[in-house]
Protein backbone atom coordinates (compact mmCIF):
# COMPACT_ATOMS: atom_id res chain seq x y z
CA UNK A 1 0.00 0.00 0.00
CA UNK A 2 1.52 3.37 -0.96
CA UNK A 3 1.91 6.36 1.49
CA UNK A 4 0.61 9.59 0.06
CA UNK A 5 1.90 12.90 2.30
CA UNK A 6 0.08 15.52 2.68
CA UNK A 7 1.74 18.75 1.87
CA UNK A 8 -1.27 22.01 1.85
CA UNK A 9 0.08 25.20 1.60
CA UNK A 10 -2.53 27.06 2.70
CA UNK A 11 -2.79 29.09 5.87
CA UNK A 12 -6.14 27.74 6.60
CA UNK A 13 -5.99 23.63 6.24
CA UNK A 14 -7.44 22.51 9.39
CA UNK A 15 -4.94 20.02 10.15
CA UNK A 16 -1.38 21.87 9.41
CA UNK A 17 -2.60 25.13 8.32
CA UNK A 18 -0.31 27.89 8.98
CA UNK A 19 1.93 25.80 9.00
CA UNK A 20 3.79 25.74 6.11
CA UNK A 21 2.72 28.51 4.34
CA UNK A 22 5.86 29.83 3.50
CA UNK A 23 8.26 28.19 1.26
CA UNK A 24 11.09 27.83 3.24
CA UNK A 25 8.90 25.57 5.51
CA UNK A 26 6.68 23.38 2.78
CA UNK A 27 9.94 22.41 1.19
CA UNK A 28 11.77 21.35 4.04
CA UNK A 29 8.55 19.06 5.03
CA UNK A 30 8.84 17.73 1.95
CA UNK A 31 12.68 16.88 2.27
CA UNK A 32 10.88 15.33 5.60
CA UNK A 33 8.82 13.08 4.30
CA UNK A 34 11.24 12.21 1.09
CA UNK A 35 13.59 10.90 4.06
CA UNK A 36 10.93 8.97 5.53
CA UNK A 37 10.40 7.47 2.60
CA UNK A 38 7.08 8.80 1.06
CA UNK A 39 5.82 7.47 -2.28
CA UNK A 40 3.69 10.69 -3.94
CA UNK A 41 3.89 13.63 -1.93
CA UNK A 42 0.25 15.43 -2.42
CA UNK A 43 1.06 19.37 -2.87
CA UNK A 44 -2.07 21.39 -2.50
CA UNK A 45 -2.46 24.90 -2.38
CA UNK A 46 -6.86 25.58 -1.66
CA UNK A 47 -7.87 24.34 1.38
CA UNK A 48 -11.33 21.73 1.52
CA UNK A 49 -12.52 21.87 4.77
CA UNK A 50 -15.63 21.99 5.55
CA UNK A 51 -16.94 25.86 4.98
CA UNK A 52 -13.28 26.90 3.62
CA UNK A 53 -14.16 30.21 0.57
CA UNK A 54 -12.52 29.16 -2.88
CA UNK A 55 -9.06 30.30 -3.50
CA UNK A 56 -8.43 33.18 -6.86
CA UNK A 57 -6.22 30.93 -8.75
CA UNK A 58 -3.59 33.20 -9.22
CA UNK A 59 -2.94 32.63 -5.36
CA UNK A 60 -3.36 28.81 -5.68
CA UNK A 61 -0.63 29.22 -8.22
CA UNK A 62 2.14 30.92 -6.17
CA UNK A 63 1.50 28.67 -3.14
CA UNK A 64 2.51 25.49 -5.11
CA UNK A 65 4.27 25.67 -8.20
CA UNK A 66 7.38 27.22 -6.46
CA UNK A 67 6.98 24.49 -3.93
CA UNK A 68 6.60 21.58 -7.00
CA UNK A 69 9.36 23.17 -8.61
CA UNK A 70 11.67 22.95 -6.05
CA UNK A 71 10.42 19.12 -4.65
CA UNK A 72 10.49 17.92 -8.21
CA UNK A 73 14.46 18.09 -8.40
CA UNK A 74 14.55 15.42 -5.85
CA UNK A 75 12.63 12.62 -8.28
CA UNK A 76 9.80 12.32 -6.22
CA UNK A 77 6.51 11.79 -7.41
CA UNK A 78 4.36 14.99 -6.83
CA UNK A 79 0.47 14.89 -7.29
CA UNK A 80 -1.87 18.53 -7.03
CA UNK A 81 -4.64 18.64 -5.10
CA UNK A 82 -6.43 21.03 -7.00
CA UNK A 83 -9.95 21.49 -8.99
CA UNK A 84 -8.85 23.82 -11.22
CA UNK A 85 -7.93 22.24 -14.59
CA UNK A 86 -5.27 25.07 -15.53
CA UNK A 87 -3.42 24.48 -12.19
CA UNK A 88 -3.21 21.16 -12.97
CA UNK A 89 -1.50 21.97 -16.64
CA UNK A 90 0.79 24.44 -14.50
CA UNK A 91 1.68 21.79 -11.90
CA UNK A 92 2.39 19.29 -14.34
CA UNK A 93 4.35 21.76 -16.54
CA UNK A 94 6.35 22.10 -13.10
CA UNK A 95 7.34 18.52 -12.55
CA UNK A 96 4.04 16.92 -10.51
CA UNK A 97 2.91 13.65 -11.99
CA UNK A 98 -0.63 12.95 -10.53
CA UNK A 99 -3.57 15.11 -10.57
CA UNK A 100 -5.93 14.56 -7.83
CA UNK A 101 -8.93 15.99 -8.33
CA UNK A 102 -11.63 16.82 -4.78
CA UNK A 103 -14.07 17.22 -7.49
CA UNK A 104 -13.62 13.86 -9.67
CA UNK A 105 -13.95 16.38 -12.45
CA UNK A 106 -17.23 18.11 -11.63
CA UNK A 107 -15.46 21.65 -10.54
CA UNK A 108 -14.03 22.65 -13.60
CA UNK A 109 -15.59 21.87 -16.79
CA UNK A 110 -12.23 22.16 -18.10
CA UNK A 111 -10.31 19.09 -16.24
CA UNK A 112 -10.88 16.21 -17.58
CA UNK A 113 -10.42 16.57 -20.98
CA UNK A 114 -6.57 18.75 -19.72
CA UNK A 115 -6.11 15.32 -17.34
CA UNK A 116 -6.90 13.30 -20.88
CA UNK A 117 -4.46 15.55 -22.91
CA UNK A 118 -1.82 15.15 -20.32
CA UNK A 119 -2.05 12.04 -19.86
CA UNK A 120 -1.14 11.60 -16.50
CA UNK A 121 -3.01 10.09 -13.43
CA UNK A 122 -6.01 11.32 -12.36
CA UNK A 123 -7.17 10.48 -8.29
CA UNK A 124 -11.10 10.96 -8.93
CA UNK A 125 -13.06 12.02 -5.46
CA UNK A 126 -16.40 11.42 -4.16
CA UNK A 127 -17.80 14.84 -4.08
CA UNK A 128 -20.95 16.60 -3.72
CA UNK A 129 -20.06 20.60 -3.84
CA UNK A 130 -18.01 22.92 -2.38
CA UNK A 131 -16.64 22.96 1.11
CA UNK A 132 -18.57 26.15 1.80
CA UNK A 133 -21.73 24.24 2.06
CA UNK A 134 -20.82 20.82 1.79
CA UNK A 135 -22.41 19.22 5.06
CA UNK A 136 -25.77 20.26 4.11
CA UNK A 137 -25.26 17.61 1.44
CA UNK A 138 -24.38 14.92 3.60
CA UNK A 139 -28.12 13.23 3.06
CA UNK A 140 -28.16 9.70 2.13
CA UNK A 141 -30.35 6.60 2.00
CA UNK A 142 -27.89 3.83 1.35
CA UNK A 143 -24.37 6.03 1.62
CA UNK A 144 -22.48 3.53 0.50
CA UNK A 145 -24.63 2.32 -2.60
CA UNK A 146 -24.98 6.25 -3.60
CA UNK A 147 -21.28 7.04 -2.75
CA UNK A 148 -20.46 4.01 -5.55
CA UNK A 149 -22.99 5.14 -8.09
CA UNK A 150 -21.74 8.80 -8.21
CA UNK A 151 -18.40 7.57 -8.32
CA UNK A 152 -18.91 5.11 -11.18
CA UNK A 153 -20.32 8.65 -12.95
CA UNK A 154 -16.96 10.45 -12.46
CA UNK A 155 -15.31 7.05 -13.83
CA UNK A 156 -17.93 7.26 -16.99
CA UNK A 157 -17.48 11.02 -17.58
CA UNK A 158 -13.35 10.50 -17.19
CA UNK A 159 -13.53 7.66 -19.58
CA UNK A 160 -15.76 9.43 -21.69
CA UNK A 161 -13.22 12.68 -21.92
CA UNK A 162 -10.33 10.30 -22.63
CA UNK A 163 -8.55 9.25 -19.59
CA UNK A 164 -6.88 5.78 -20.05
CA UNK A 165 -8.76 2.81 -17.84
CA UNK A 166 -5.12 2.58 -16.28
CA UNK A 167 -4.61 5.91 -15.27
CA UNK A 168 -7.76 6.41 -13.12
CA UNK A 169 -7.42 6.05 -9.15
CA UNK A 170 -10.82 6.57 -7.32
CA UNK A 171 -11.42 8.00 -3.58
CA UNK A 172 -14.88 7.86 -1.64
CA UNK A 173 -14.06 11.16 -0.17
CA UNK A 174 -13.85 10.67 3.23
CA UNK A 175 -15.67 13.93 5.66
CA UNK A 176 -16.63 15.51 2.17
CA UNK A 177 -20.46 15.46 2.67
CA UNK A 178 -20.18 13.08 4.78
CA UNK A 179 -21.26 12.27 8.66
CA UNK A 180 -19.14 10.36 11.18
CA UNK A 181 -21.57 7.50 10.57
CA UNK A 182 -21.28 7.77 6.52
CA UNK A 183 -17.69 7.64 6.89
CA UNK A 184 -16.86 4.76 9.29
CA UNK A 185 -19.98 2.66 6.90
CA UNK A 186 -18.07 3.31 3.77
CA UNK A 187 -14.57 2.78 5.88
CA UNK A 188 -16.28 -0.73 6.41
CA UNK A 189 -17.55 -1.49 2.77
CA UNK A 190 -14.23 -0.80 1.04
CA UNK A 191 -14.74 -4.06 -0.84
CA UNK A 192 -17.70 -2.69 -2.98
CA UNK A 193 -15.17 0.25 -4.14
CA UNK A 194 -12.28 -2.09 -5.01
CA UNK A 195 -14.69 -4.47 -6.84
CA UNK A 196 -15.18 -1.07 -9.15
CA UNK A 197 -11.94 -2.06 -10.53
CA UNK A 198 -9.53 0.83 -9.80
CA UNK A 199 -7.33 1.56 -7.46
CA UNK A 200 -8.67 2.94 -4.26
CA UNK A 201 -7.33 5.69 -2.36
CA UNK A 202 -8.46 6.96 1.37
CA UNK A 203 -7.86 10.07 3.00
CA UNK A 204 -8.81 9.85 6.53
CA UNK A 205 -6.15 11.50 8.34
CA UNK A 206 -6.97 13.75 10.98
CA UNK A 207 -10.43 13.98 10.18
CA UNK A 208 -13.41 14.77 12.97
CA UNK A 209 -15.14 11.78 12.35
CA UNK A 210 -11.93 10.09 13.98
CA UNK A 211 -12.62 12.03 17.23
CA UNK A 212 -10.97 14.37 19.89
CA UNK A 213 -11.30 18.39 19.82
CA UNK A 214 -7.47 18.71 18.33
CA UNK A 215 -6.69 17.29 14.86
CA UNK A 216 -3.45 16.34 16.39
CA UNK A 217 -5.01 14.16 18.78
CA UNK A 218 -6.51 11.97 15.95
CA UNK A 219 -2.68 11.19 14.84
CA UNK A 220 -3.31 7.90 16.98
CA UNK A 221 -6.51 7.07 15.59
CA UNK A 222 -5.30 7.66 12.08
CA UNK A 223 -2.28 5.31 12.42
CA UNK A 224 -4.90 2.70 13.86
CA UNK A 225 -7.10 3.06 10.90
CA UNK A 226 -4.14 2.84 8.62
CA UNK A 227 -3.39 -0.38 10.00
CA UNK A 228 -7.11 -1.35 9.83
CA UNK A 229 -7.19 -0.58 6.05
CA UNK A 230 -3.90 -2.55 5.24
CA UNK A 231 -6.17 -5.14 5.04
CA UNK A 232 -8.88 -4.36 2.68
CA UNK A 233 -7.01 -4.34 -0.54
CA UNK A 234 -7.17 -0.42 -1.07
CA UNK A 235 -3.87 1.46 -2.99
CA UNK A 236 -3.06 3.80 -0.74
CA UNK A 237 -3.63 6.44 2.07
CA UNK A 238 -3.58 9.84 2.12
CA UNK A 239 -1.92 10.90 5.37
CA UNK A 240 0.05 14.34 7.53
CA UNK A 241 2.95 12.26 9.14
CA UNK A 242 4.75 9.59 6.67
CA UNK A 243 7.02 7.31 8.96
CA UNK A 244 4.06 6.01 11.69
CA UNK A 245 2.02 5.14 8.60
CA UNK A 246 5.07 3.20 7.05
CA UNK A 247 6.10 1.42 10.05
CA UNK A 248 2.62 0.33 10.21
CA UNK A 249 3.06 -0.98 6.58
CA UNK A 250 5.63 -2.61 6.98
CA UNK A 251 5.41 -4.66 10.44
N1 LIG B 1 -9.00 15.32 1.67
C1 LIG B 1 -8.60 16.59 1.72
C2 LIG B 1 -7.92 17.18 0.64
N2 LIG B 1 -7.64 16.47 -0.46
N3 LIG B 1 -7.77 14.45 -1.67
C3 LIG B 1 -8.18 13.17 -1.75
N4 LIG B 1 -7.93 12.46 -2.86
N5 LIG B 1 -8.85 12.57 -0.74
C4 LIG B 1 -9.15 13.20 0.42
O1 LIG B 1 -9.78 12.60 1.31
C5 LIG B 1 -8.75 14.58 0.55
C6 LIG B 1 -8.04 15.17 -0.54
C7 LIG B 1 -8.88 17.39 2.95
O2 LIG B 1 -7.99 17.09 3.96
P1 LIG B 1 -6.71 18.03 4.34
O3 LIG B 1 -7.24 19.42 4.54
O4 LIG B 1 -6.15 17.41 5.55
O5 LIG B 1 -5.74 18.02 3.20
Amino acid sequence: MIVMGILNVTPDSFADGGRHNDYEAAVKRGLEMIAEGVDIIDVGGESTKPGAERVPEVEELNRVIPIIKALAKYGVKISIDTMRASTAQAAIQAGAQIVNDVSGGLADPEMLKTVAALKVPYIAMHWRGHSKDMNSRAVYGDVVKEVIAELQQRIDSALEAGISKNNLIIDPGIGFAKDAQHNWDIIDSLDEFTALGYPVLIGASRKRFLGGDNPDDREKATIELTKRLAGTGIWGVRVHTVAPHKEVLSA
